[in-house]
């Protein structure tokens, strides 16, 4: 559905729960009986990145007449995300928002959420098998992977050792930015691939990663950090080891602290999603199918690629996440 369409069809069932005369839906717990619950869980609460998204859902939802509860797991582990999950299930809203937490370990929760007929959308990250899902939107994390490389490439062109700074193995955006980027660094004999080293989306592992790798390799020339912890994290191993502006560090997402490092020269490019975007368009998406309207089962967005160049070009101001809505 358009987002016209989608508009047009949260008025009508605004105007039908109002007057009383909501068809009942057995495929649906509680469209006719008030507005559609949307459920929002997040892969972890108090990551900018998916604050963003909730502001984008919200404000989506409030254009077609849903409400929206949104919960999320205190870290990003899909042992802490399942019993999130389950009481979002419990709570019956018509549609779960979900980005999973582990390609394979979040199958069975999500599919239980589908058995209780709710329409699942996965946000950002996926699942081994997505087909359970009504639509899944995520960015271009492959090519995300590869555009920070060509960043990297531009500011060290004669290449050298490059280290990649993730989350953790299953995740599958995070899991397709380190593999873009390898795959470009494969491709281009200057550059040495050190290869990926978890940091469990804690920032002081991150640091001590970027730390321990200098120490071991002095001569890296640049560093790509897959997500807003792994960045943040990375920039404080970087500060650490005095090496500011020596060695080059892509980071993927723009949250607060990583525009910081942007601006101070710590970090020289960030590759910030559009998360609002990504949570507008799972709401479209989410409604459409609790109408029998024709879903869009993949949706790819874009990003921006920050610099100190662009940062504070209106592009650049809105390509930063938010803290609050
Ligand atoms: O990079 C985003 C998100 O796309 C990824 O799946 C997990 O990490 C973030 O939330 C940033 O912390």
């Amino acid at each position: 559905m358009n987002r016209k369409g989608a508009i047009i069809a949260g008025l009508l069932t605004l105007a039908l729960a109002a007057t009383g005369c909501g068809s009942s839906n057995s495929t649906s717990p509680g469209t006719s009986s008030g507005p559609l619950k949307l459920a929002f869980v997040q892969g972890v609460i108090g990551d900018a990145f998916y604050v963003t998204m909730q502001c984008g859902i919200q404000e989506e939802a409030a254009k077609v007449g849903a409400t929206v509860s949104t919960n999320g797991p205190q870290k990003f582990d899909p042992a802490l995300q399942t019993p999130v999950l389950q009481s979002v299930i419990a709570s019956q809203p018509n549609a779960i928002l979900i980005a999973p937490t582990d390609v394979s370990a979040m199958q069975q929760p999500v599919q239980q959420a589908v058995q209780q007929n709710i329409k699942v959308v996965l946000v950002d990250t996926t699942l081994k098998d997505p087909s359970i899902a009504a639509s899944a939107i995520a960015s271009d994390n492959l090519g995300g992977g590869k555009a920070a490389f060509d960043a990297i490439h531009q500011l060290a062109p004669n290449g050298g050792k490059v280290l990649v700074v993730s989350v953790q193995p299953g995740i599958s955006t995070t899991d397709d930015r380190a593999k873009g980027f390898q795959d470009a660094v494969k491709a281009n004999p200057s550059y040495q691939d050190l290869g990926v080293q978890y940091s469990n989306n804690d920032p002081q592992k991150a640091a001590q990663i970027v730390s321990a790798a200098l120490q071991a390799n002095p001569d890296i020339v640049g560093i790509f950090a897959t997500n807003l912890f792994s960045a943040e994290g990375s920039a404080t191993g970087i500060r650490q080891a005095g090496k500011q502006g020596a060695v080059k560090v892509v980071g993927f997402d723009a949250g607060p602290d990583q525009v910081k490092a942007l601006q101070d020269g710590t970090v020289q490019a960030l590759v910030a999603q559009q998360p609002a975007l990504i949570g507008r368009d799972g709401v479209t998406q989410a409604v459409a199918a609790l109408k029998g309207q024709p879903v869009t089962k993949s949706i790819g967005t874009g990003f921006t690629v920050l610099t100190q160049a662009n940062l504070n070009s209106p592009e650049g101001q809105a390509a930063v996440y938010k803290t609050a809505c």
